[in-house]
């Protein structure tokens, strides 16, 4: 009797330790394991446009780019995450500004590029890579 309720016991705290552990999983799924902000910045000395990184790598989940005009640049810009389906902008921003946008991304490649007048022909884009 007594070695019947130790071994009960013990199933029981294993089941508890197996219901702690799903929950933590569970937690970890829905709150984002690879939520990624990275940084971007139109460099001032424009002409030809650019930013100052021409690849970016996020996690899967919502990515930000905190955009930053500086103050010394000569026109306005800004960022658009396209591929996949997706398609997300910010808002043109004026010298001396910041701004951001923010995507829900799965696994694959996207471009980021500024919408402005012909800054991406002109080779204001990157590739972003989401893993
Ligand atoms: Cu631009």
């Amino acid at each position: 009797m007594r070695k019947f309720l130790g071994a009960s016991l013990a199933a029981t705290a294993l089941a508890a330790a197996a219901v702690i552990a799903l929950i933590v999983v569970l937690v970890v799924l829905l709150v984002g394991s690879g939520d990624t902000t990275l940084k971007l910045a139109a460099r001032p000395e424009a002409p030809p446009p650019r930013f100052d990184k021409s690849s970016l790598t996020a996690d899967a989940g919502d990515v930000k780019i905190d955009f930053t005009n500086p103050a010394g640049a000569q026109m306005p810009h800004n960022v658009v995450i396209e591929g996949n389906g997706v398609k997300e902008a910010s808002p043109v921003i004026q010298p001396g500004n910041n701004t951001s946008v923010t995507a829900d991304l799965d696994e694959g490649t996207y471009t980021f590029y500024c919408a402005v007048g012909q800054h991406r022909a002109n080779g204001m884009e990157g590739t972003l890579v989401v893993k």
